[in-house]
């Protein structure tokens, strides 16, 4: 069986997930069942349990090596082949992974989304459709702000602070230039109605096949 993975990425709270959801969300019930699932990179966020939680506040969470992208891999692959996988559950709380797991079957389509996915070799080997969200910057920041302190209990102080050390850096050094190895380049984010009609139309073209 041909399975197709379809990666989105892009700056942080510029809308990935908000666009892969939509998605998601619109196919689903529509699809028969299995044939299309979502994973996140955040959920690879590596393992920090044995620092103390100190050192986990300090963690450059926008390069690269914040992720394991290597079990994200292995995932990948298992499911090409078949295999169900149980997907780590990232507690940005206590900056580490949970005790829980969420077990991912496989399916026809399979969404990825995440800042860095693009930036990786190894990944973009293996996405079929590559898909970059372009937001601009200031509208980011503006998000990520109302986001991480309704959703993820920071102050505004801390996420100016990391957006000042980390996301902005990181966002030129790495996310940015790895919108040239995207298929497809998507304005403004999750509420743009052409790119998620134009991608539900490709994936109910490529389950017919
Ligand atoms: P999205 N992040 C945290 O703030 N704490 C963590 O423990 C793990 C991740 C943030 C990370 C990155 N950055 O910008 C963002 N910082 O999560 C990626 N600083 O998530 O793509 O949903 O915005
Ligand atoms: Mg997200």
């Amino acid at each position: 069986m041909t399975r197709t993975i379809i990666a989105i990425a892009g700056a942080s709270a510029s809308g990935k997930s908000l666009f892969s959801q939509t998605i998601y969300n619109e196919l689903v019930n529509e699809l028969e069942p299995g044939a299309i699932a979502i994973i996140e990179e955040d959920a690879y966020y590596r393992d920090q349990s044995h620092l103390p939680f100190a050192h986990r506040t300090q963690t450059n969470y926008d390069h690269p090596e914040a992720f394991e992208h290597e079990l994200m891999l292995t995932h990948l692959n298992q499911l090409r082949q078949g295999q169900s996988v149980e997907v780590p559950i990232y507690d940005y709380g206590q900056h580490t992974r949970s005790d829980k797991t969420r077990r991912v079957s496989p399916a026809k389509i399979l969404i990825v989304e995440g800042i860095l996915l693009l930036s990786d070799p190894k990944l973009c080997d293996e996405f079929n459709i590559k898909v970059f969200i372009d937001t601009p910057l200031d509208i980011c920041l503006m998000r990520r702000m109302k986001r991480d302190m309704e959703e993820r209990g920071r102050s505004l102080q801390s996420v100016i602070d990391q957006y000042k050390s980390t996301v902005r850096p990181m966002f030129y050094q790495f996310i940015e230039p790895s919108k040239h190895n995207s298929d497809l380049v998507v304005t403004r984010g999750g509420k743009n109605r052409v790119a998620i009609d134009i991608i539900k139309s490709k994936i109910k073209q490529l389950l017919q096949q």
